[in-house]
């Protein structure tokens, strides 16, 4: 019996890319009836800055705590993450943790991990599942109220302007809870004026790279684009090349709002390239740990934990530069 398990196990972990940590070699968790925990994560991907500082974040918190992880990469696509969960399952882990790379299509397998009576903690993105004793808790930020902040910033910065404000958007992965929530949230800040206008709205897959090949394609298409606001700090600064290559300044001919406050993100913003950021923090770790620690011991914990955050100008970038841990 326990062959076969492994057997599941190893074949489960063939099928995802599985970087181990930690050190556990498998098998079964121990139910933390002698302490150990065993955690299984299913991360996104490794598309940004900010998710490359949650998966230090929560690698380092894990060891900090004494949890040993089993950590995943799922390369930004769902199927992969589902392969994973269905191996921390078959695994026995004490405790599933995840970040859903889109909000729809977890039922089955949660309901998978419920039978198995392992609970699960949704970190960083949420699902739009109805029932909600799918899952334990939801660590993470108020995405909504990020897109408020950023065209909140937007409405004052333009507060005396008499035309039209143009407005290009890069959005996040298509179906992601932060897509869908920092779009509208913007919407609802920007959408009693009509004033603003947003004038093209596309993908840009929270990647570097994305984001500068769709706004060329933006740029080609519209001669006259005031503002950029992009979903992530990455997009945005692969728009602000792709800026630069149309013979224009990112900052002052196209103002430009992020979402998350990386160091890169940061650092452009010092340079006067990003006129505003909004934080989203991505030092979910220590956190996540504390509340695996406590479901694994039945302890209630609440259905939802909110990150703090706040928002940089250019002049509050170049302060906290230097303090900045990711
Ligand atoms: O803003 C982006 C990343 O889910 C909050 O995912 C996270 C987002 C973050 O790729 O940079």
């Amino acid at each position: 019996m326990l062959k076969r398990i492994s057997m599941l196990a190893l074949a489960g972990l063939a099928a995802v890319t599985v970087a181990g940590c930690g050190g556990g070699s498998g098998g079964s968790g121990s139910g933390g009836g002698d302490g150990s925990i065993t955690m299984g994560f299913s991360q996104v991907g490794a598309e940004s800055g900010w998710r490359t500082a949650n998966t230090k974040s929560v690698q380092e918190a894990a060891k900090t705590a004494g949890i040993t992880l089993k950590f995943s990469d799922a390369q930004q696509k769902q199927e992969n993450q589902i392969k994973a969960i269905r191996s921390y399952i078959q695994q026995k882990v004490d405790v599933i943790a995840f970040s859903p790379v889109v909000e729809s299509g977890w039922d089955t397998v949660l309901k998978e991990a419920k039978n198995a009576k392992i609970p699960v903690i949704l970190t960083d993105r949420a699902v739009d599942s109805k029932d909600t004793s799918l899952y334990k808790t939801f660590l993470g930020s108020d995405f909504v109220e990020e897109g408020r902040k950023a065209g909140k910033w937007l409405t004052e910065e333009y507060k005396d302007a008499k035309d039209t404000v143009n407005i290009v958007e890069l959005q996040g992965t298509t179906g992601s809870a932060p897509a869908n929530d920092r779009k509208a949230g913007f919407q609802e800040a920007i959408g009693a004026d009509p004033k603003f206008k947003i004038i093209a709205s596309q993908t840009g897959d929270f990647t570097r790279a994305k984001g500068k090949e769709v706004m060329e394609a933006f740029l080609k298409a519209n001669p006259d684009i005031d503002v950029l606001y992009a979903h992530n700090d990455d997009m945005g600064l692969g728009a602000i090349e792709a800026i630069e290559g149309a013979g224009k300044v990112p900052g002052k001919d196209i103002k430009i709002i992020t979402v998350d406050a990386v160091h890169d993100g940061m650092q452009a913003l010092a340079d006067g390239k990003i006129n505003y950021i909004v934080e989203c923090s991505p030092l979910l770790g220590p956190q996540l740990m504390d509340l695996a620690k406590k479901v694994v011991k039945n302890e209630s914990i609440p259905a939802r934990v909110v990150t703090e955050e706040t928002t940089f100008t250019q002049d509050q970038a170049k302060t906290a530069l230097p303090e900045r841990k990711y």
